[in-house]
């Protein structure tokens, strides 16, 4: 096993200045690791039942997945419902004057007021499919960034974001000469808001985006603080809730930001699907992104009008199984409560920093400390075993995790790594898997003879 790939060069010190220190962590929770723990509010059977996916064995392992940060799995209800209309129902929506684009349409409609009263939104047509968080980004970056941002005027993010929320609003201030900023990163791994208050009072910013829960380092954010700060210099605020969507309830009113995001696949939905929230004024005070069929009023040769919203943000054909397939996850969250899940996930998080930081003295644990506001992301480095290693060995455990710089480039350059190893743990993981894991890591110590 020892073969050429395992031993690249080691990719950082081991006891990073920035991150937990795992000796603190373990004094502050010296003690078994479930001792004091409240039991998970989801009963693991009856969650694991609907994962079809889950019930296999990897390279004679047990599956333990733990990459939902970037894909969640699917329930077989969501995949069900996805077969049956593709069976019964299929035809274009929006169209036809038979019955079945009559019922496509009908399920299609149906799933955004679902996708609209899972994120809080007041009404249904506050809602626009797209394909992903990104492409809703880039959605905004280009539709309300071209036609509102200009030379002096300035865009604010943050060193933590994802590519997603980060490359649009470098193009669209190419495009039109306004400058971006970006909100630093405490040692903790939160945002610096007090760095954000020094960029609002410098002037000029027009629009603040950041995300709501970090997919790197698991962090969340005080989306309604920020929000409140945004507005206080007359900026619009955009959320990336790829990342809480899934895993927290939201509601979009309460937050007061005035766009959020997220993408079907990692809230137990299908891929190639994800929803725009904007408030209708905005919505409606927005150009088209793109031009085609569906999106139009009246159509001459020179010039056309649009159709009212969200119409105008859909041109061509939609993904529509996809649209029925995403009513259909969010209806199956909310079957569990948005609130049981994160309970759930921060109880396995806080269960995972506190067992690792105990077992592994040479790991490096990333993002704030178990009892600051944190999703079901775990970070970390273990001596300086590459990050690639380490999942190639779990790989060989049946263990799937992510590794590399999550997209967060920026915010590994802060934090002074090129890659971290990241477990992910969404509502259908539990303490076997935090074992399995566990198990793996001390297979990756052995093998480099730590
Ligand atoms: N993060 C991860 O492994 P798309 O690809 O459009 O569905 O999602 C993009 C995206 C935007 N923002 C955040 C905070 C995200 O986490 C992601 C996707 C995956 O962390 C893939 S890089």
């Amino acid at each position: 096993m020892r073969s050429g790939w395992l031993f690249r060069p080691p990719t950082r010190s081991i006891y990073h200045p920035n991150s937990v220190n795992p000796s603190e962590t373990a004094s502050r929770t010296h003690q078994p690791a479930l001792a004091g723990q409240p039991e998970s509010p989801l009963n693991m059977a009856v969650v694991r039942a609907e994962f079809p996916i889950l019930d296999q064995q990897v390279h004679g392992h047990r599956l333990v997945y733990l990459d939902s940060a970037a894909s969640s799995q699917r329930p077989a209800v969501v995949i069900r419902t996805i077969a049956e209309y593709y069976a019964k129902d299929h035809a274009n929506v929006h169209r036809g004057a038979y019955e079945l684009s009559v019922r496509a349409t009908r399920r299609y409609e149906a799933a955004r007021g679902k996708v609209a009263r899972f994120l809080g939104a007041g009404r249904a047509d506050e809602v626009v499919f797209t394909r992903s968080t990104t492409e809703s980004i880039n959605l905004v970056s280009m539709a309300w960034g071209r036609a509102n941002l200009g030379p002096g005027d300035v865009v604010v993010v943050s060193e933590m974001e994802h590519h997603s929320n980060l490359v649009p609003w470098q193009m669209v201030c190419e495009m039109t000469g306004a400058e971006i900023k970006a909100i630093g990163v405490t040692d903790d791994q939160c945002l610096d808001l007090d760095h954000f208050d020094a960029l609002l009072s410098e002037g000029n910013v027009r629009l603040v985006a950041t995300g709501h829960v970090s997919n790197a380092v698991g962090t969340i954010h005080p989306v309604e603080e920020i929000a409140r700060r945004a507005h206080g210099v007359g900026a619009l605020y955009l959320i990336d809730g790829a990342q809480s969507a899934p895993q927290l309830p939201i509601d979009v009113r309460a937050i007061g930001g005035d766009v959020d995001t997220f993408s079907g696949h990692k809230a137990c939905g299908p891929t190639g699907i994800g929803a725009l929230w904007a408030r209708r004024d905005l919505l409606e005070s927005m150009p088209p992104y793109q031009g085609g069929g569906e999106m139009i009023e009246e159509v001459r040769i020179e010039r056309s009008t649009y159709a009212p919203v969200p119409h105008k943000f859909e041109a061509g054909t939609p993904n529509i199984a996809g649209a029925i397939g995403l009513g259909a996850a969010v209806d199956f969250l909310q079957s569990f409560g948005l609130e049981t899940i994160h309970a759930h996930e921060k109880r396995i998080a806080r269960l995972v920093l506190e067992r690792l930081a105990d077992e592994f003295k040479a790991i490096t644990l990333y993002g704030p400390a178990p009892e600051v506001a944190r999703g079901g992301v775990v970070a970390f480095t273990l001596a300086d075993i590459h990050p690639h290693d380490l999942a190639t060995i779990l790989d060989h455990e049946g263990v799937a995790i992510r590794a590399g710089h999550h997209c967060c480039q920026p915010l590994m350059r802060r934090l002074g790594v090129a890659a971290t190893a990241r477990a992910s743990f969404y509502l259908y993981n539990a303490e076997d898997d935090l074992e399995a894991l566990v198990g793996g890591l001390h297979r990756a110590q052995e093998l480099f003879g730590i």
